[in-house]
């Protein structure tokens, strides 16, 4: 039986980015891949690499949670739980960092554009937060990534510590590949379409959530970004805007950008956005109705606390022999 791992951190909340760049594809996946072990992590370690308040924090961690089955993540095929709840992904996060070199670290693109936003107190963690992310894959033996393509750098060193750890020590991690959606890799801001969406970003009119409120989400698509032109077609160069919303648009309906753009023909932007608008808020006005439902019923405890006893068997299994291959502490007599 095949391993597909990834995690999302609770920080902030989901965007549509999140949905149509990581969560849409896991609920594909889970009804595609047949002979597959799905483990899907709030990644909250990863989020204290740099300041949180503790209380956003641990709601936010039930609320990505909660949103991940909203958003028709099925608890029966997937193994849902929360990082911290798993010592292991922080030894072996020790161990990666025993197995990395500081030069790889500082090579990482999203340290850089991390670290340009803060000026100091940058955390230590935030440097190695790779090695962190590689261990999260490692412990579980997955052959399957599915990532946005703003992590495929990660996962390019996950292997590569994977390998390097199994030429050192003898073979012990499965080398893993990337999962890369094909529509959606990367959703960008809606006022500036250059930059990604994220949900970090300082104006708001660059993200949607899937938890802000449906007239809020149909105002920032018909008010997005896009350009004098009156053509709609995808040009990411010169139309960066129209570009991202047709990308959005194929993404939730499942359809060819090209045929969007024959339907579009002779069609004013304004009437595009206005369409567009409808289907984001088609999709996501049910998610967050299921979201509200189960945001208080404990039987979102269980769901983490079933992820949690399956995660934790792989895991501490793996550990042993990892400690064993390194020869850390005693060989038991
Ligand atoms: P931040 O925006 O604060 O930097 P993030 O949203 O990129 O955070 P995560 O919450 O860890 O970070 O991302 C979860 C998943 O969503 C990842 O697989 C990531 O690649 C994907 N993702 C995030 N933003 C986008 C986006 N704009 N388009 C497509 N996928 C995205
Ligand atoms: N770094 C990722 C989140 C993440 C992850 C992982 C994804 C943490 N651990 C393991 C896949 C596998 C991000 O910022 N999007």
């Amino acid at each position: 039986m095949k391993r597909l791992v990834s995690g999302i951190q609770p920080t902030g909340q989901l965007t549509l980015g999140n949905y149509i760049g990581a969560i849409k594809q896991f609920v594909a996946l889970q009804n595609e891949l047949e002979e597959t072990e799905f483990f899907i992590f709030i990644a909250d370690l990863h989020a204290i690499t740099t300041p949180q308040d503790k209380t956003t924090l641990r709601k936010a961690i039930k609320g990505v949670a909660a949103l991940y089955v909203a958003c028709g993540l099925d608890p029966e095929k997937v193994n849902l739980f929360i990082q911290s709840e798993i010592p292991e992904h922080a030894n072996l996060g020790y161990i990666m960092e025993s197995t990395a070199y500081v030069g790889e670290m500082e090579r990482m693109t999203q340290y850089k554009d991390k670290r340009l936003k803060q000026s100091d107190g940058i955390r230590t963690s935030l440097l190695t937060y790779p090695t962190l992310m590689a261990a999260d894959i490692l412990l579980y033996d997955a052959d399957i990534v599915p990532i946005g393509d703003d992590q495929k750098q990660h996962l390019e060193l996950t292997r590569n510590l994977a390998e390097r750890f199994n030429h050192l020590y003898g073979n012990t991690f499965v080398v893993p590949e990337g999962f890369y959606p094909k529509t959606g890799a990367r959703i960008k801001s809606l006022v500036d379409p250059t930059k990604k969406m994220s949900k970090s970003d300082d104006n708001q009119k660059a993200y949607i959530l899937l938890l802000d409120e449906i007239n809020v989400i149909k105002n920032k698509i018909k008010s997005a970004v896009t350009d004098s032109d009156r053509t709609i077609r995808y040009d990411v160069k010169e139309k960066a805007g129209i570009s991202n919303l047709l990308t959005i648009y194929a993404s939730l309906t499942d359809q060819s950008i090209k045929s969007i753009v024959k339907q579009y023909e002779g069609k004013s932007y304004a009437e595009f956005k206005a369409d567009l608008a409808d289907i984001v808020a088609d999709t996501i006005e049910p998610i967050q109705k299921r979201y509200q439902a189960l945001i208080h019923d404990p039987v979102l405890d269980d769901i983490l606390d079933k992820g949690r006893q399956r995660a934790s068997e792989i895991a501490r299994k793996k550990m042993v022999k990892v400690y064993k291959r390194v020869g850390l502490g005693r060989i038991k007599s």
